[in-house]
């Protein structure tokens, strides 16, 4: 028979490539989209994606109920820190209601299910410069309601894995970039100005927010490889930082992007684009995730800009 997997948020970034990865392979995939409909290029067709809002008890249950799956990969969340200023009502609600219906779901409905939720770097949160590598004991410093919400979920992951005795295992990923990835993140941002500036569609100026910050970018394609060996190999209530291992400051990114192209580019500084608590430096340890899985990241970032930039290029 063959694995079921189930993937919330299928349609967005990440499931994208997830989708990609896991078509390769004998299992039966399912989902969620929500709001918009997956279009043709979204490589969701023959799969079995519903609409779900995971703020709706019913139709979670409903769901989980009827797909009975081996796997979730529970994907779905408002997944922007700025969104997270902006939308704080929604995004507590789907990331922390919306975990913990999938979870009672599970518990009701699939209780053998294993399944992997998606944490992040931004749970570490620290605002003052430190070179230093973090790693899972590192603790929890909350500076924006999006790291609230992850917080929260790594909280609920934790207790439905030790009281409730449901198979939870926990990604902490840091930054990732790729072909895809939505302009509302800073990587897929600046190579959309790229492509417009190169169409002759905007002024050659690319606007930047805070240039100092560094982060740790893995590509999409290395994260969901990450994902798949964590709910092959990963150990239940463990969390798993999924990383490179490397910082790249912003200002090397942009300089990185800015050398595929042949244009003049001026770069402006947009104060919208500054942060309200920006973290100078969120870096990884990546240790307990590649002793336990045998992942090894595989594209360099300068590939996964370059490939970013194509995809722009494309359809602009
Ligand atoms: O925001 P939209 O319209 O793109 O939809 C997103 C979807 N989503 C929801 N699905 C069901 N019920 C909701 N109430 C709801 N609100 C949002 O989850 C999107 O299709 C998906 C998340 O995908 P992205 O925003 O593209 O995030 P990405 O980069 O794929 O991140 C996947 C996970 C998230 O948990 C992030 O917080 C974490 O990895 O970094």
């Amino acid at each position: 028979m063959s694995l079921k997997v189930f993937i919330s948020g299928a349609t967005g970034f990440v499931g994208h490539h997830l989708i990609d990865l896991l078509s390769s392979s004998e299992c039966e995939i399912s989902g969620t989209f929500f709001p918009d409909e997956p279009g043709i290029e979204d490589g969701c067709g023959g799969k079995d994606i519903s609409c779900v809002d995971i703020r709706s008890e019913e139709k979670v249950f409903e769901t989980i109920k009827k797909t009975q799956p081996n796997w979730i990969f529970h994907l779905a969340a408002v997944s922007n820190v700025r969104h997270s200023w902006e939308k704080r009502t929604d995004t507590l609600e789907t990331n922390i209601m919306g975990t913990f219906y999938l979870f009672e779901a599970a518990r009701k409905f699939a209780p053998k299910v294993r399944i992997l939720f998606i944490s992040s770097s931004d749970v570490y949160g620290i605002l003052v410069p430190t070179e230093k590598a973090l790693k899972e004991e590192d603790s929890f410093h909350v500076v924006n309601p999006y790291a609230f919400t992850k917080v929260s979920g790594e909280i609920l992951s934790k207790f439905y894995a030790e009281v409730e005795n449901l198979d939870i295992i926990i990604a902490r990923s840091f930054s990732h970039t790729g072909p895809g990835q939505s302009p509302d993140f800073v990587c897929s941002d600046w190579a959309l100005q790229i492509a417009r500036i190169e169409k002759g569609l905007a002024k050659p100026v690319i606007e930047v927010g805070n240039l100092n910050g560094k982060r740790d970018f893995t590509d999409v394609r290395d994260i969901v490889k990450a994902y798949v060996l964590l709910l092959e190999k990963g150990r239940r209530g463990e969390v798993y930082n999924v990383c490179s291992g490397k910082a790249a400051a912003l200002r090397e990114i942009l300089d990185l992007l800015l050398s595929f192209s042949s244009q003049k580019i001026e770069v402006q500084v947009d104060s919208s684009k500054l942060r309200k608590a920006d973290i100078p430096l969120l870096l990884g340890d990546n240790q307990k995730l590649k002793k336990e899985t045998s992942w090894e990241p595989e594209i360099s970032l300068k590939q996964s800009l370059s490939d970013l930039l194509e995809y722009w290029r494309k359809r602009v």
